[in-house]
């Protein structure tokens, strides 16, 4: 446990062991979550570390009462000792830990933030991450997130993926392999690149939500309509690789790599409208963050709502849907939850009838949605648009939710009605909270 600063998030980053007792709960919690989770269709995946231990901090304790002895280098609860770790030698580096980011060798031979590094080309290490994924497994989680992947050596971590265990056929039918995403800051620049980790699985594609941002901002003269090609051609992965987000935890505080181009929950209007397009836009295996607010804002170390000793809170729940307690629970707003629904619907669908003046743009997904976004600073977004959808009328998913079914269903927000042609007429006003409209086939009424 970390005691300075106070239960930081970051502690998650430090194993002392492979125990599955965390300041959110015991194993017995964490596997009845999973198992009620995989009963409503909803996967777990987890975010595996197994690049490193804990930081060079001396002797300590983990929250599940192990032990650690880093000058030794010993953690015995694995147990791993000095011989499961990169020695100095083989790192190279006068202080053990990563100081050049242009040396291979030192990205994934040296201490990551002084985080002792573990030896994936020994068997012993191969065994023990092997043994913790698959009690993972066992347990019905779908996959993982492979933390600091750019800090293996591909090939050894593609051995310990490829000696996993299928997914338990109970839950997932035969022959299921666990989902695997690897995280790789790659924004061009280094040696390493997210290339050499598409044999893994996905791969982080950090340029997505960097670009996505300064688009939406506005920045460096970019625009929504040059979002035309947004993908592959913009230096990104191909599609079929890629891992995408508007922010993920680090950048969101400005850790890791993104800079303030980043969008965050707490530019809400913005945010909202750049998780639209993401969800709405055929590229990559989208995410979608859900976060806690943290105060004072500079303070990048804050972890999540807590009691007094650093066990999380449980997440209330208002009666609108909402989240209380601190938590922002982005998952949960409409505007984000709705297009959820939407990409899900038009999976499979290509982009049509695509529109785009300066920031405003409109396109749809085949047969089956379509989105309109108005990001210009003073003009309103009015007329006709095509949008491939059939004649009849549709809830917007942005400003509400269509509510009861049959006959008997209506719109909480407001209604478009398209004609025989597969023309709408909409009216976005620059200053709208919401300056979007999103329709689709599961929301005719
Ligand atoms: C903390 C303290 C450190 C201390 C250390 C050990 O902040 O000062 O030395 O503990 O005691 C998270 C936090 C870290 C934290 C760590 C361990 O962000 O602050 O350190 O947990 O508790 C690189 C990696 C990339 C990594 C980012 C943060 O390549 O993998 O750094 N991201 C993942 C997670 C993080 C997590 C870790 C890895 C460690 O998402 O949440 O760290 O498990 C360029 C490079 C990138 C580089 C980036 C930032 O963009 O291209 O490769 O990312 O700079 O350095
Ligand atoms: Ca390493």
């Amino acid at each position: 446990m970390v005691w300075s600063p106070h239960r930081p998030w970051w502690e998650r980053y430090q194993p002392v062991s492979y125990k599955l007792i965390s300041r959110s709960g015991s194993e017995q919690e964490f596997a009845d979550m999973v198992e009620r989770c995989n009963k409503v269709g909803v996967r777990i995946f987890v975010d595996a570390v197994i690049n490193h231990m804990t930081g060079d901090s001396g002797i300590g304790v983990g929250i599940a009462d192990s032990t650690f002895n880093t000058y030794e280098q010993s953690y015995p609860a694995v147990p791993y000792s000095i011989h499961d770790f990169n020695s100095k030698e083989k790192c190279g580096t006068q202080s053990g830990n990563i100081e050049n980011y242009n040396n291979v060798n030192e990205v994934r031979n040296c201490r990551l933030v002084s985080l002792l590094d573990l030896d994936q080309s020994k068997s012993w290490v191969k065994d023990r991450i092997r043994d913790y994924l698959n009690h993972l497994i066992r347990l019905g989680v779908a996959g993982f997130r492979v933390d600091a992947s750019k800090h293996m050596w591909p090939d050894e971590l593609k051995a310990i993926v490829e000696s996993l265990n299928d997914l338990p056929e109970t839950h997932f039918g035969a022959g299921q392999r666990a989902f695997v995403f690897t995280e790789v800051i790659d924004m061009g620049g280094e040696p390493i690149t997210k290339y050499e980790y598409t044999g893994i699985g996905r791969v982080t594609e950090f340029l997505y939500g960097m670009k996505l941002g300064e688009v939406f901002r506005r920045w460096n003269n970019q625009k929504l309509e040059y979002l035309q090609f947004f993908g592959e051609s913009w230096g990104m992965l191909p599609s079929g690789y890629a891992w995408t987000f508007v922010d993920n935890h680090d950048n969101q505080r400005k850790h890791g790599g993104g800079g303030d181009m980043v969008l965050t929950f707490w530019e809400p209007r913005v945010y909202k409208m750049a998780n639209a397009f993401m969800l709405a836009w055929p590229y990559g295996y989208t995410k979608v963050m859900s976060s806690y607010y943290w105060y004072p804002r500079e303070d990048t170390d804050v972890g999540p709502p807590a009691d007094s000793y650093g066990n999380t809170n449980t997440v209330p729940i208002n009666d609108d849907g909402s989240c209380g307690g601190n938590w922002a629970c982005e998952h949960r707003w409409r505007q984000i939850r709705n297009m959820v629904a939407f990409r899900n619907l038009v999976h499979g669908t290509a982009v049509e009838n695509w529109w785009g003046r300066g920031d405003q743009i409109a396109f749809s997904r085949g047969r089956k949605g379509f989105l309109a976004i108005n990001n210009d600073y003073s003009q309103t977004m009015s007329g006709e648009f095509y949008t491939g959808l059939p004649e009849g009328f549709y809830c917007d998913c942005i400003s509400g939710d269509m509510l009861g079914s049959g006959d008997n269903a209506y719109c909480t927000g407001q209604t478009l009605s398209v004609n025989s042609m597969g023309r709408t007429h909409i009216n976005i006003r620059s200053d709208s909270e919401n300056p979007m409209i999103a329709i689709h086939v599961d929301y005719k009424l």
